[in-house]
């Protein structure tokens, strides 16, 4: 055991970095911890429960919740209430903000945006899924904390990351000092550190995209996927196409081995699919941290104004250079730039 850390450790270790430690955020990344760890549970038994399909009810988002939806939903708002340092959750579940009245009362500081079951779709079929969270401190401790704390742009998350339920289970978080990740151990019911300091290549042979929406795609991005599918061995193209359809199971593996995901525009997503606060701006926090690049196709992910809570954007995430070289057909096609166009209006202009 001498040379495993624990998650637990590895924040006190860290803490000094965290400029408001005190330890509030080993407390939030613990009661996180504490969630994921019972959300594996249910995850990795869910063909022998009754808790696989769906609810029957249709959530925010349009979408058929999953059962496993709501019983991750409520575990994560459970442990951060009874954690004491979240005053607001929002999350990909619920219409409005979680207002924690407990920690209200005691003046707690931090806010957390989360997708609890990133993928859920899949959990029927057996295919990886994920938890997707992003932590913010409130812009006023003087003024009662309000969804105004949760609009806040990327640049401002103080911390972020995903859990992914996979052939093993991790925990990979970043409080902008870098990005780690810690493996569940079954053995000891503790996330440890395997693989300290992630960094994502700076290219890669990997795209990811659900080429089903060929035909609504911008023109730029059918120009990248047709340069991606090109033969030239000298760019080691054409490139391999892996879509899991669970974006932390795709982007996890793509941190790891280089490659780019897109979720551009499409009909059925005028605004793009994936959604801004918990969903985009953690991941994109994560991607720059691990030395990659994350964009709308135009702008930095980070920098967007955030005007409502399930508000979606487009997303070019990954590898740097393949980020980059998308973003050129992007500009070729003439795709305009979001950042020039108030969000309520962008439908108009895709
Ligand atoms: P599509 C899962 O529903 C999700 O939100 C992401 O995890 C995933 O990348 C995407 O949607 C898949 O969407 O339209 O390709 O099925």
């Amino acid at each position: 055991m001498a040379d495993v850390k624990t998650l637990g450790q590895f924040i006190i270790e860290k803490q000094a970095d965290f400029p408001y430690a005190k330890g509030e955020l080993s407390r939030l990344l613990r009661d996180i911890g504490i969630a994921s760890k019972i959300v594996n549970r249910e995850v990795n038994k869910a063909g022998l429960m009754e808790i696989l399909g769906k609810t029957g009810v249709t959530n925010v988002q349009g979408e058929q919740q999953q059962k496993l939806d709501v019983f991750a939903n409520e575990q994560f708002v459970k442990a951060l209430s009874s954690g004491g340092e979240c005053c607001i959750v929002a999350s990909e579940e619920n219409e409005n903000i979680v207002r924690i009245d407990s920690a209200v009362s005691k003046g707690a500081k931090y806010i957390v945006a989360i997708d609890p079951l990133d993928g859920s779709s899949n959990i029927d079929v057996n295919v990886p899924v994920g938890t997707i969270f992003s932590i913010y401190r409130r812009k006023n401790l003087a003024v009662p904390a309000s969804l105004g704390d949760v609009l806040q742009r990327g640049t401002e998350q103080v911390a972020a990351g995903y859990v992914i339920y996979g052939s093993s289970t991790m925990l990979v978080y970043t409080t902008g000092k870098g990005v780690n990740g810690f493996t569940l151990d079954p053995s000891i019911g503790e996330f440890c550190l395997s693989h300290p300091d992630m960094k994502t290549p700076e290219t890669g042979t990997i795209y990811s995209i659900n080429e089903g929406n060929y035909v609504h795609f911008p023109q730029g991005v059918k120009k990248y996927i047709k340069y991606c599918q090109v033969e030239d061995t000298a760019t080691y193209r054409p490139y391999t196409s892996r879509y899991i359809g669970s974006m932390v199971a795709d982007l996890h593996r793509n941190l790891l081995k280089g490659g780019i995901f897109i979720y551009p525009v499409t009909a059925a997503a005028p605004n793009g699919k994936l959604r801004l606060v918990y969903e985009c701006n953690p991941m994109a926090f994560i991607i720059e941290q691990a030395g990659g690049r994350a964009t709308n196709g135009m702008d930095r992910i980070l920098d967007l104004e955030v005007a409502e809570l399930h508000q979606r954007s487009p997303i070019f995430i990954g590898s740097p250079a393949m980020v980059r070289q998308a973003e050129r057909f992007m500009l070729e096609a003439g795709e305009l730039s979001f950042s020039d166009i108030p969000y309520s209006l962008h439908n108009r202009f895709l």
